[in-house]
């Protein structure tokens, strides 16, 4: 499995750091949603699901956590620590979302609006999905 981290540029100078994002230049696709997580719980893990057609850039804004990538064959966990890295989920990847650290903000950019029926949210049913060439 491939994973795909987009480095952003900062504009930094001496007053600090500013990061654009534009979609279809820095981001992928269109960016029909914008939502993100905060104040999570410790210990808590996230996610636990995978989208049928859903294309996102994760990208950890304040704070740490990492991100667990399956996309059915193979499993990737990627750290996400920077407000300048974005890490792409395509569609079909199982993802979880843990060891946020307590100040974490998990902003997500997302191609579509949200639809719950894009969701596969049990895993055997995402194997599945996955092994019939979805
Ligand atoms: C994903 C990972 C990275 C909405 O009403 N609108 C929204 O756009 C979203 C994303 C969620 N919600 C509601 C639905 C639930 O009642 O917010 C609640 C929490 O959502 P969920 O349990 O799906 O959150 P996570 O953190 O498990 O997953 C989210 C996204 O749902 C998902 O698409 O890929 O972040």
């Amino acid at each position: 499995m491939q994973v795909v981290k987009y480095m952003f540029q900062p504009h930094g100078d001496d007053r600090g750091q500013l990061v654009a994002l534009e979609e279809f230049r820095d981001i992928p696709f269109k960016i029909k949603r914008v939502y993100y997580m905060y104040d999570t719980s410790e210990g808590v893990v996230r996610g636990h699901h995978a989208h049928k057609s859903l294309e996102q850039i994760l990208i950890c804004i304040h704070g740490s956590c990492k991100i667990k990538l399956d996309n059915g064959i193979e499993k990737k966990i990627v750290p996400l620590e920077k407000p300048y890295e974005g890490l792409y989920v395509s569609n079909n990847m199982w993802r979880e979302m843990y060891d946020f650290s307590p100040d974490a903000v998990l902003m997500v950019l997302a191609s579509e609006l949200y639809d719950e029926s894009d969701y596969i949210r049990d895993y055997d049913e995402f194997i599945k999905f996955v092994k019939e060439g979805n």
